[in-house]
């Protein structure tokens, strides 16, 4: 995600951060190709002007200029401008009753913008924040819609509220946020109908089911992928029916970021949640730092960290991280990672945190009937050779290769591949430590 944007903004920074020390000229020069990332990554023709003269104005100021280090200073002035632009330091939380009440969350936006898979995705992960959580079936136009909240709902594991043959939404709407209250279900996630453009009817259906269910959320889902468009419809949603956040959705496929950062400034209203796959496990809480340090290509260890730490639990993780560290990682850690591999989601999204790797190495670099080989070749090792992978000569080599079904040139592949890896991790590690160290500069504890 975020591609070009990413590369064009770790290219500025290099620049100016090798430097001891900078002139106006140079600020205005990078000033001018930020500029240009932006419009290019098509970001709101006014948001881009305003984001461009309050850097300028502050990196122009003596602070930066005579700073010790001025393309640190710079770099921490873009980071800033960003982290308000996406929305600030803290992530908006949904603003939710008690757990001893019934909340109500409405979803609305264009057609095929995301709203059923958000629904079904929110569902979950309220329901594992412990929540008791139901899903209405308010979408009474297009015909197969209920059925696809059904399946999704029995998916999540939580009821799906419907009342065949009904016309109205506001009545179902109505009738389920009573029957939550009566069974004691605390949160109301209701669905509703796509409209292709702004078609009156369909706003009008809108603002009628919002007086009649007094959402405690109204969120605007949004996909990410239609840029500004997505924009002018969150504004027109916020100025007829009232918006209190934005879900934004295909964040994955997003690969310029003009929704992201447009959003905000424009409409005024947080970006809550963004949607990052088509699975129901991919919603994540919108963290506007997280996403500032992802699009300057500073990485998004603390993300990164997080997704390694729902498969592992912490004492394991620090384990890896220490042998990370001292490099003693060896080949039996190897194939646990190949093995967990499948159950942490797409390589490329783990890749694009990691910093200096987003755009440089893809998932079709990786050759999963490789994986598999890579496998296979390390069980066919003892427990001595996956932890000495050094003593692994000729004889071995034959031994494994025969041993997995593979050939010794397979066996000398992994083996270069493992010591690469090796070196990439040491890089990594090196990196992270960097980025700490930039943090706690900037004031933050890393
Ligand atoms: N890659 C990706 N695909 C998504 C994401 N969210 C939704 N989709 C896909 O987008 C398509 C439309 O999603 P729906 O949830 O049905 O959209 P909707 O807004 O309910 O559509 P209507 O009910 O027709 O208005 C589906 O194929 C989803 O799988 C996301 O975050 N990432
Ligand atoms: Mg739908």
């Amino acid at each position: 995600m975020f591609d070009s944007i990413t590369t064009k903004f770790s290219g500025i920074m290099r620049t100016l951060s090798g430097k001891g020390k900078i002139s106006e000229k140079n600020v205005r020069d990078a000033v001018e190709e930020i500029k240009e990332a932006l419009l290019d990554a098509d970001v709101n023709l006014r948001v881009v002007r305003r984001f461009v003269n309050s850097t300028l104005d502050e990196a122009l100021g003596e602070k930066v200029l005579q700073s010790v280090n001025p393309g640190q200073q710079f770099t921490k002035i873009v980071y800033d401008k960003m982290v308000t632009l996406l929305g600030g330091e803290e992530s908006a939380k949904l603003n939710l009753k008690g757990k001893d009440t019934t909340s109500v969350i409405l979803l609305m936006g264009l057609q095929g913008s995301g709203k059923t898979t958000a629904a079904h995705k929110l569902a979950h992960l309220l329901k594992k924040d412990g929540r008791s959580v139901m899903l209405v079936a308010a979408d009474l136009v297009r015909p197969a819609a209920i059925t696809q909240l059904q399946v999704l709902g029995e998916k999540a594991g939580v009821p799906v509220f419907t009342i065949p043959g009904e016309k109205d939404p506001v009545k179902v709407a109505e009738a389920a946020i009573s029957k939550a209250r009566h069974d004691l279900i605390n949160t109301v996630i209701i669905d509703t109908s796509g409209r292709m453009h702004l078609d009156e009817a369909l706003m009008e259906e809108i603002q009628r089911v919002a007086k009649a269910s007094k959402p405690d959320e109204t969120l605007f889902v949004a996909d990410a992928m239609t840029g500004q468009s997505a924009v002018d419809i969150a504004k027109e949603f916020e100025e007829k029916v009232g918006i209190s956040g934005v879900i934004l959705t295909k964040f994955d496929s997003d690969t310029r970021g003009g929704a992201a950062l447009s959003l905000r400034a424009v409409v005024g209203k947080p970006i809550k949640f963004i949607g990052t796959g088509e699975k129901m496990e991919d919603l994540e809480v919108f963290h506007p730092d997280r996403i500032a340090s992802r699009i300057l290509g500073m990485g998004d260890v603390v993300s990164l960290v997080e997704k390694a730490q729902e498969q592992y639990d912490q004492a394991e993780a620090e384990k890896l991280q220490k042998k990370m560290e001292k490099n003693t990682f060896d080949l039996q850690d190897y194939l646990d990672q190949l093995e967990k591999m499948d159950n942490m989601g797409s390589i490329d999204k783990l890749i694009d945190m990691i910093p200096g790797m987003s755009g440089k190495v893809s998932e079709d670099d990786i050759d999963l009937g490789e994986l598999k080989r890579e496998k296979a070749i390390i069980k066919s090792m003892t427990r001595f050779e996956r932890a000495n992978y050094r003593i692994i000569g000729p004889s071995r080599r034959k031994r494994i290769a025969n041993g997995s079904g593979t050939s010794v040139a397979d066996v000398n592949r992994l083996l270069k591949k493992f010591e690469k890896t090796k070196l990439l991790m040491k890089k990594v590690m090196t990196n992270k430590k960097m980025q700490s160290s930039m943090l706690k500069m900037f004031g933050m504890n890393g």
